[in-house]
């Protein structure tokens, strides 16, 4: 058991397979799998799919004819294994034109490029088959906040997204847009830099419905923030388009680690969210195996996440079929109000109601909730003793 199979929609970036274990302080230590290797391999372990960046692909300066010749390749490794190229994504943030960022820059040369990479990444995805477009604008973003005004960065922000959802229906791509936050690195700050600031901005989008979230793991942890109630909020707003899995050590640099390798506890929830929820979206993992791993490292690291998240999910069924802890939530969320005619919805019979309501404060106040007993039977089924 815990053998990955398509069903379980597992997908990598090509740029995850394909790290060679470069980091700021060194040089690269292997040779990262190639796109049509990976797909070989990714396939042979279960996965579904592969995403990419567009210059995980075709490079950046490839010609016409080098650009066709790669991806007519790399289609027939697709077509041989049967992956699927679900979600593609843009580059706006490895060339220095790039630098001070792309839909958000202060040089207008370099807002209309980024555009332009955007829409030509676009066209690569529909090439592809891919459903899911995830914007992640790294080098959206500042050190010198004297050097640009961050209410005109998000007018920029905004008009690039609301230009890229008119093409979509122009071409008739039918791309669904998933917006990616990050709080920093590379840049010292980046601008939305959580998955709720992405929905701000989502809800004054010209086409707010065609425009979700790509949350992260790593990416809220950094910020020393709950990535569980990131999700859940995503969720309820209808807007958790695609996920990006890893894990992270809080408040570090970006460490992209294998999911479920560093916060077991907060893996098993997430897991347990999107189960529970019925996340039918991709299960996409964002991460690099470790600098001090070979390429056989590599196909350990590409296993683990998934395996992980399959042991995850089998300890999530546990839970939900455990008796004792279904009947402490049962207590926990079974408890009774008496006041009739009130129902928490606003009308003039409920405010009379709630008017007269006396609750017996010293009562409540003094019941004890049980949360040690559930969080004590949750860690048992996590360390494997129920
Ligand atoms: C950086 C990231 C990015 C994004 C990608 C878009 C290189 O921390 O997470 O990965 O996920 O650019 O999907
Ligand atoms: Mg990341
Ligand atoms: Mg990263
Ligand atoms: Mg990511």
């Amino acid at each position: 058991s815990f053998i990955p199979k398509k069903e379980d929609r597992f997908t990598f970036g090509l740029w995850t397979v394909g790290n060679p274990g470069r980091d700021p302080f060194g040089l690269p230590v292997r040779e990262g799998f190639a796109p049509v290797e990976s797909v070989h391999m990714l396939a042979e372990l279960g996965a579904y799919g592969v995403t990419l960046h567009d210059n995980d692909l075709v490079p950046i300066d490839a010609t016409a004819a080098e650009r066709e010749r790669i991806v007519n390749e790399f289609r027939g490794a697709l077509n041989e294994t049967g992956l699927k190229v679900p979600m593609v994504t843009v580059s706006l943030f490895t060339d220095p034109v790039f630098k001070d960022g792309g839909f958000t820059s202060n040089d207008p040369r370099v807002r209309a490029y980024a555009i332009q990479k955007t829409i030509q990444a676009m066209d690569l995805g529909a090439e592809l088959g891919a459903q899911t477009f995830v914007l992640w604008g790294g080098r959206e973003g500042s050190e010198v906040d004297a050097g640009k005004d961050a209410v005109e960065a998000t007018k920029r922000y905004r008009e690039a997204i609301n230009f890229l959802c008119e093409y979509n229906i122009s071409q008739k791509y039918g791309f669904r847009f998933a917006l990616e936050a990050k709080p920093n690195e590379p840049r010292a700050d980046i601008y939305m830099p959580t998955t709720g600031a992405m929905l701000g901005l989502i809800s004054t989008l010209e086409h707010p419905e065609m425009v979700g979230v790509n949350p992260e793991v790593a990416h809220e942890r950094m910020a020393g923030l709950n990535f569980y109630h990131a999700v859940a909020q995503a969720l309820d707003a209808g807007k958790l388009f695609h996920i990006d899995l890893n894990d992270q050590k809080m408040g570090r640099f970006d460490q992209d680690l294998r999911f479920g390798s560093d916060g077991v506890k907060e893996a098993f929830f997430l897991v347990k969210l999107l189960e529970d929820y019925n996340y039918q979206g991709m299960l996409h993992f964002d991460a690099h195996a470790l600098r001090t791993e070979d390429r056989n490292g590599v196909i350990e690291f590409a296993k683990g996440n998934m395996r992980t998240y399959l042991i995850l999910k089998d300890k999530v069924k546990r839970f939900n079929e455990d008796k004792e802890i279904q009947a402490l939530l049962q207590e926990i969320n079974g408890k009774k109000l008496e006041l009739p005619g009130f129902d928490f919805k606003f009308s003039a019979e409920s405010i009379q109601a709630l008017k007269g309501y006396q609750i017996d404060r010293a009562t409540v106040g003094a019941e004890g909730i049980n949360y040690e007993r559930l969080d004590q039977l949750t860690m048992e089924i996590l360390l494997g003793v129920r």
